[in-house]
């Protein structure tokens, strides 16, 4: 009997594995007629199917009738709690206003924060809850979210805890990013250094006391907080041990990712404007440039990110949603594959890694999540496709047979 048999509770046999582990060389990291066994929530073994011995078979065996299976989906990108909508915005800029227009007149993220302020704690977890079901719908099995619709104290702690509460709901790995340098809030109108001082004093040491958060990002741009100011964020949240990320380069170019990238970020996400000083920056940081193709649809933008260069320059491209009221109100990171792929020119490949192990990467969960790989959690997606590249290709059509999550199927 294979050794290696009884270290699983459950296998899935007759399985095709696209564990998208670089270990692999094949496309998608492909490994045909597989056996695949979890154990405490791991995935404790992948072996080829005929070495798998039935004789003592001390594991429940599942067959996955020759279907393709891929590590969950992970959204690394959110800002999905949030109080009330913005439609009125939408239909403004479809007569001809500006996202930043809007913003400069105090409507904007700062129409959100309102909305939010007003909002206990469990009001805007059931307001949030759709928005997290259609993701994991879909396969997300970790996801991101970050606070920012607060920006103060109490409010961004009230955010972080809706985060904590609502995902707890669900079978769903949480990674919660302080967000609080987003929009200068209206109380500190003309004295951003004073709130830049309350974030790095009294929040980001706050948060990572009780461990609300795992990360720090910032909106690095000339409607929001400037280099020098992202800097001092980034430097108080290395003092706290958090991980960082940061919005940079997504309507201008303020040298936002070559900054992340010195303090190690985990990611620099949008893009748009990266120049090539800033993807030299980036060529073997470790810091993984994330697209989100949904704001740039959204808000009609014309510029893309340079994906060449990145590509070129072998940085790891990761692919979120941004779901958001704002710029990216679009809750399917399937969708937004498929958007990076006809709209950036991703390849399904990289669409795929993008929202598995770059995903995985870009919320400092490397060697957690995002491969199937022994070791690795054991998130995992049995999916009615012929080939990987239709999670890309198509979208509105649910292919999902079965959820795993830490070992467990969910539904079918
Ligand atoms: N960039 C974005 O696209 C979102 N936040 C950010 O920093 C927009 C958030 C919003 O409009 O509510
Ligand atoms: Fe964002």
């Amino acid at each position: 009997m294979d050794s290696s048999f009884c270290k699983a509770e459950k296998i899935w046999i007759n399985a095709r594995l696209a564990t998208m582990d670089p270990a692999h060389d094949e496309p998608f990291g492909m490994l045909d007629r597989y056996a695949i066994g979890v154990q405490n929530g791991r995935i404790s073994l992948i072996v080829p199917q005929d070495t798998l011995c039935f004789s003592e078979n001390p594991a429940e065996i599942i067959d996955a009738s020759g279907l393709i299976m891929t590590p969950g989906l992970i959204d690394s990108h959110t800002h999905l709690i949030y109080g009330g909508q913005r439609a009125a915005e939408f239909s403004q800029r479809l007569t001809g206003s500006t996202y930043a227009d809007i913003s400069r007149a105090g409507g904007g993220i700062l129409s959100t924060v309102r909305a939010t302020r007003a909002l206990s704690e469990a009001e805007l977890v059931e307001q949030s809850r759709p928005r997290l079901e259609a993701l994991l719908a879909e396969g997300v099995t970790t996801v991101e979210i970050k606070s920012g619709y607060g920006l103060r104290i109490e409010d961004e702690l009230k955010m972080l805890r809706a985060a904590r509460t609502l995902a707890a709901d669900y079978p769903v790995r949480l990674r919660s990013t302080l967000l609080a340098a987003h929009a200068l809030p209206p109380e500190y109108s003309g004295r951003a250094d004073d709130y830049i001082e309350l974030i790095c004093h009294e929040l980001i040491p706050q948060v990572a006391q009780e461990g609300l958060a795992e990360a720090v990002d910032v909106f690095c741009e000339p409607i929001a907080f400037s280099l020098a100011q992202c800097e001092q964020i980034f430097d108080a949240a290395q003092a706290a041990g958090l991980g960082i990320k940061a919005h940079v380069e997504q309507l201008s170019n303020s040298q936002g990712a070559a900054l992340a990238a010195r303090f190690d970020a985990w990611s620099v996400d949008h893009l748009e404007y990266l120049d090539e000083i800033g993807i030299a920056a980036l060529k073997d940081s470790g810091t993984v440039a994330t697209l989100l193709p949904g704001a740039f649809y959204f808000l009609g933008e014309t510029r893309k990110p340079p994906v060449e260069g990145l590509r070129k320059a072998q940085v790891p491209l990761a692919v979120a949603s941004d779901l958001n009221p704002g710029s990216s109100p679009l809750a399917s990171l399937r969708l937004m594959m498929n958007m990076a792929a006809v709209l950036f020119g991703l390849t399904p490949e990289e669409a795929l890694q993008g929202t598995t192990c770059h995903a995985a990467a870009a919320l400092g969960l490397g060697e957690d999540v995002g491969m199937l790989k022994v070791g690795m959690a054991a998130d995992m997606l049995l999916w009615k496709i012929d080939d990987p590249a239709q999670l890309t290709s198509e979208f509105g059509v649910n292919r999902l047979q079965q959820r795993i999550f830490a070992g467990e199927v969910q539904n079918a």
